[in-house]
C-alpha cells in the first residue's frame, strides 16, 4: 500500500515546511516538494491513496512515554487495558506509548516484564514499549537491569514515596544508579518525599481533613523540591542520567534547571494537568452527585498546585527554556464510582490517577494556540524529544525517510470538545472526564500507523492487533 500525503505543512521538531509525504507500506519512503512531481513523475497518480492535508498540519505521531494501562494500584487496576487505552490513544494521535512494568517489593522483576508482555502483546492498536519499576532493589533486580536492556528495555522508575508499596530507600536508588552509569541505561524518578508526605496525610486524616483538596495540601511544593534536589545528588554521585517523571512544582523545575546549568544529565517531563488544572479548582468543584468529593476526578501524583503560587505558568516557561523537555500523560485511569469512590471519607484511599491519554496532543496544541509554546515545540515535546530521550528516534518521532509511517494530519481550523456529556467525546475506559469543558482549536483529522490508516475523520479503522512491541535503545538525549 502507498499512500501520498498532499498540500499540507510538515511539521517536525525543526521546523515546517509546505510538502508531501510519501509512505510505502510500513515506512515514510520520501518528503517532497509540494505537487507531488518527481523528476516529472507524477507521484499521485501512482499511489493506492491520496490524502489531501490542505490547510493542515502533518506531524509525526505522537508518543506518550508514560502511562500505565491496566495498572494495579490502590487496591485496584487503572481502568483502561492495553486494548481501550492504545485505542483512546489513536483516536487521540498518539501513535506509541510507553507503558510501566510493576514490580512491587518482594516480587521477581523478569516474572513482571513477561507478564506485561502477556497483558499488552494482541492488545494494542499502537506500537508500545515498556520501561521497569524497580520497587525494592534486590541483587536480581541489578542483573535484571542488564537483560532488560537486551529487551530493549533502557529505562527504569523509582520512586522516592509509597512506602510499602514502592518505595526505594536512598542506598537502594544508589545502587540501582550505580549499574546504571554502568550499563547506560536510564534512570526515571518518582520524586516526593514519602516519609513527610505519609506524616503529613496521617495528621490531616486525624484532624478531619479527609475530602479530596488535602490530597494536594498533604504534598507540598517542599517535598517535591526536596526529593527532587536528592535524586539529582545521588544521580550526580552515581554519574547516572536522571530524568524525572510528571514534575508539578516550580522549584522542582528550578532544582532540574540548576543541575543542568552545571552539565548533569538531568531530563524532566510534565503532564497536561500540572499546565491547566489547579489544587484551587481542586477545592471549588462540587456536584449534585459527589458533593466535594468530585475533587476525586484529579485526584494524582505528584498533585495539582496553586495556581497562586504560580506553577502553571512556571511550567509552561520552563518547556520553552527547555528546563522541562517531554510532555506525557501519567495516563493512569480510574472511574469514579467502584474505584475513586473507595476514598470517600478518607482521601489517601483515593486511587490515583487521572486518564488523557486521548486529550495529550489536542491539549498541548492548544498551548500553541495560546501563544505558550511554537508550533515546532509542540511536536518537539510531544514526539521527537520522546522519541530521543528513550531511544527511538529515526524510526519514531520525525517524518523523514525510513522513518515509521506514523503520521498525524492535524486540523488547526477543526474544533475538539473534550468531556463525556453531551456532544463531547472520548473513548477511554472511564466514567468521567477530567477534562470535561475543555474546548479545542484543533482537530485530530488522520491517524496512520506503520502506513495504515487508523483513524480517518470520525471513524476508527484499527484494530487490537496493530500495535507492535518497540525494542528501544540507549538515550539519544544525553548533554
Ligand atoms: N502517580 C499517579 O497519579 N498514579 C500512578 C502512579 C503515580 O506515580
Ligand atoms: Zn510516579
Ligand atoms: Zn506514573
Amino acid at each position: 500500500m502507498k499512500t501520498l500525503i498532499t498540500n499540507g505543512t510538515v511539521v517536525n521538531a525543526t521546523g515546517t515546511a509546505e510538502a508531501d509525504v510519501l509512505i510505502n507500506g510500513e515506512t515514510i519512503a520520501a518528503v517532497l516538494a509540494p505537487g507531488s512531481a518527481l523528476l516529472g513523475f507524477d507521484v499521485a497518480s501512482n499511489v493506492d491513496r491520496v490524502i489531501d492535508a490542505r490547510g493542515k498540519y502533518v506531524i509525526p505521531g505522537g508518543i506518550d512515554a508514560h502511562t500505565h494501562m491496566e495498572m494495579p494500584f490502590g487496591g485496584t487496576f487503572a481502568s483502561d487495558t492495553f486494548e481501550t487505552g492504545t485505542r483512546a490513544a489513536a483516536w487521540g494521535g498518539t501513535t506509541s506509548i510507553v507503558d510501566f512494568v510493576v514490580q512491587y517489593a518482594g516480587e521477581n522483576v523478569l516474572d513482571q516484564y513477561a507478564l506485561w508482555h502477556q497483558k499488552a502483546a494482541g492488545n494494542c492498536a499502537v506500537d508500545y514499549g515498556f520501561h521497569q519499576i524497580l520497587s525494592d532493589v534486590q541483587d536480581s533486580s541489578l542483573t535484571a537491569m542488564d537483560e532488560l536492556l537486551n529487551e530493549g528495555v533502557s529505562s527504569f522508575k523509582l520512586f522516592m514515596a509509597y512506602k510499602g508499596v514502592f518505595l526505594s530507600d536512598d542506598g537502594q536508588i544508589v545502587k540501582a544508579m550505580q549499574r546504571a552509569s554502568e550499563n547506560g541505561s536510564l534512570m526515571m524518578m518518582h520524586a516526593e518525599n514519602g516519609s513527610v508526605i505519609d506524616l503529613l496525610v496521617q495528621q490531616a486524616i486525624e484532624r478531619g481533613d479527609t475530602s479530596p483538596y488535602f490530597h494536594g495540601t498533604t504534598r507540598p511544593w517542599q517535598t517535591e523540591e526536596e526529593a527532587t534536589h536528592r535524586a539529582i545528588m545521588l544521580a550526580n554521585l552515581t554519574g547516572a542520567p536522571l530524568y524525572i517523571v510528571h514534575v508539578s512544582a516550580k522549584q522542582a523545575v528550578e532544582q532540574i534547571a540548576l543541575a543542568r546549568d552545571r552539565g548533569q544529565n538531568v531530563f524532566a517531563e510534565t503532564c497536561p494537568q500540572y499546565l491547566y488544572l489547579s489544587l484551587e479548582e481542586q477545592l471549588g468543584a462540587s456536584s449534585n452527585q459527589w458533593g466535594d468529593f468530585e475533587g476525586a476526578k484529579w485526584v494524582c501524583s505528584t498533585p495539582l498546585r496553586s495556581r497562586a503560587e504560580g506553577h502553571q505558568h512556571h511550567m509552561w516557561q520552563g518547556l520553552r527554556t527547555n528546563d522541562l523537555q517531554v510532555i506525557s500523560t501519567d495516563h493512569c485511569p480510574f472511574c469514579m464510582k467502584g474505584q475513586k469512590d473507595m476514598g470517600i471519607g478518607n482521601f489517601s484511599k483515593i486511587p490515583n490517577g487521572i486518564g488523557s491519554v486521548e486529550h495529550r496532543m489536542d491539549l498541548i496544541y492548544q498551548g500553541v494556540v495560546m501563544g505558550e509554546i511554537s508550533l515546532p515545540r509542540w511536536v518537539e515535546l510531544t514526539s521527537t524529544t520522546p522519541a530521543r530521550m528513550f531511544g527511538m528516534y529515526g524510526k519514531k518521532g520525525v517524518i523523514q525517510p525510513g522513518a515509521d509511517g506514523d503520521v498525524v494530519v492535524y486540523d488547526p481550523n477543526g474544533h475538539t470538545s473534550i468531556g463525556i456529556g453531551e456532544g463531547r467525546t472520548h473513548h477511554m475506559n472511564m466514567d468521567y472526564s477530567a477534562w470535561e469543558g475543555f474546548e479545542i482549536d484543533g482537530h485530530v483529522d488522520t491517524v496512520i500507523s506503520r502506513g495504515k490508516v487508523i483513524v480517518d475523520g470520525n471513524q476508527y479503522l484499527g484494530s487490537k492487533t496493530d500495535g507492535k512491541y518497540f525494542k528501544r535503545g540507549l538515550s539519544q538525549y544525553l548533554i
